[in-house]
């Protein structure tokens, strides 16, 4: 662990030091004044004396309207000239979100990032393949700074020009990759198609786009890896937010600076431990923009069970999807990555797909699923559509299309649903 003393410590401990942060949070937003001021005095809170753990969720939430309204950064709770950093992202919806550090703010970042890395059985000797994209997205730059506080040696080479990162793996003999899911699994093809021996890796933290099981086991057999996910978000801190152990069941949320609930995404009340809800932070130690209870879009669920890793840190599930990824098929509510599940699952199908949602007739929505075989064999894709029917209840067109025909992600984040208006079919083959 890269603190053991606050990874492992007992969950009352925690409980108490959450309690006494939340109320410094309090404080610290009734002070900068704004929106989120505003929202705890209309809610009668008059100073973090008046808020416990206990009455958390009942406190306002914040948005990413919040951060759209004050775009570009409306809702900093110190003066600007104290940033020493600015990110964000180009948002699921095409809106930027950004967000600002203080000198405190990275420090603490870099901490989270270093725990994460420590997650996946990294350390000060390890040499860390960092891929994820170096820019305003979070990724790149704060696994770069997590590297860094480990101690260990970090190759910065963001994503894309694939044949030079495979090349720089075989060189520089890295033990830990970090890039995203699609991009480990590209990474893999290209290794496979040059012959060229990655052996020198041991573990993978992949995350910044939804990831199935069955994309962990692709990633696996193309990589000599163990895939651990790694989750976070712009508006939290970036990467480092909740990563998963060795164990990879689960992934621990650094719930003594990210205080995590699970709502019911309708009715925004609590949902019980065990159950899927959207995951709503609040970051009582950042800043420059501490958040009270912001409400992520992403559904998953919370376990505070022991882990074997000794960490008491309560564990998120993978994420199952977004709240405002959901397609609605013919009356049937799916997310992508219940698809990916079946798809893969079925052993039929390579780990490339994309969804194309048909809307070129008004009255009719209809999902294609372009995929590619696994093997040189082509993969039946009656077979592959009644697994979708009879699984999730969706009646989709299945196209197994030429191996190479699906996109493959080199820079970003993979693409895995687009919608087919009208003109020419989005991929080639499906018209
Ligand atoms: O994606 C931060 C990050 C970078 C996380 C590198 C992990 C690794 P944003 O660009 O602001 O930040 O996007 C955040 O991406 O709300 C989720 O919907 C999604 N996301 C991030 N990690 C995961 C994951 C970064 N492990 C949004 N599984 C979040 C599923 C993820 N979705």
């Amino acid at each position: 662990m890269f603190d053991p003393k606050a990874e492992a410590m007992s969950r009352d401990e925690r409980a108490a030091l959450q309690r006494h942060r939340l109320w410094g949070l309090v404080d610290r937003l009734l002070v900068a004044g704004g929106l989120q001021a505003g929202r705890l005095r209309d809610a009668g809170v008059k100073g973090g004396a008046d808020v416990t753990l206990a009455d958390l969720h009942r406190l306002p939430f914040t948005t990413k309207q919040d951060l759209w309204d004050a775009y570009p950064l409306g809702m900093l709770a110190v003066p600007q000239d104290r940033l020493v950093a600015v990110h964000g992202s180009t948002g699921t919806k095409g809106r930027p979100t950004l967000v600002g550090y203080t000198k405190a703010d990275l420090d603490l970042w870099a901490s989270m990032c270093a725990r994460s890395l420590a997650c996946a059985g990294a350390s000060a000797e390890s040499v860390v393949h960092n891929a994820y994209g170096y820019g305003l997205f979070t990724g790149g730059l704060g696994i770069h700074q997590g590297a860094v506080a480990l101690g260990a040696t970090v190759v910065p080479m963001s994503g894309g020009m694939t044949g030079r990162q495979v090349k720089m793996i075989a060189d520089l003999k890295p033990d830990v990759l970090t890039c995203t899911p699609a991009y480990a699994l590209r990474l893999g093809e290209a290794a496979a198609e040059t012959g060229t021996d990655l052996s020198s890796l041991r573990a993978g933290l992949f995350g910044a786009e939804p990831w199935t099981e069955e994309l962990r086991t692709a990633i696996e057999a193309v990589l000599p890896i163990k895939a651990m996910d790694i989750y976070g978000l712009s508006e939290v801190i970036g990467p480092g937010v909740a990563t998963e152990c060795l164990e990879q069941n689960g992934l621990h949320v650094n719930e003594d600076h990210f205080i995590v609930e699970t709502i019911d995404p309708e009715t925004g009340e609590p949902v019980a431990e065990g159950e899927a809800g959207e995951l709503v932070f609040s970051t009582p130690t950042k800043q420059a923009l501490p958040l009270l209870r912001y409400r992520t879009g992403d559904i998953a669920s919370l376990s505070h069970g022991e882990c074997n890793c000794g960490r008491t840190l309560v564990r998120m599930s993978k994420v199952l999807g977004r709240a405002d990824d959901m397609l609605i098929i013919r009356g049937v509510n799916v997310y992508p990555g219940e698809v990916e599940r079946v798809l893969l699952g079925t052993g039929l199908v390579a780990p490339h797909y994309q969804l194309v949602v048909d809307r070129r007739k008004p009255e009719h929505t209809g999902l294609l699923v372009a995929c590619e075989a696994a093997g040189a064999d082509a993969a039946p894709a009656e077979v592959l559509a009644r697994a979708v029917q009879d699984e999730l209840g969706l009646t989709a067109d299945i196209r197994v299309l030429p191996a190479g025909t699906v996109p493959r992600v080199e820079i970003g984040k993979a693409v895995r649903v687009v919608t087919w208006e009208s003109g020419e079919a989005p991929l080639p083959g499906l018209g």
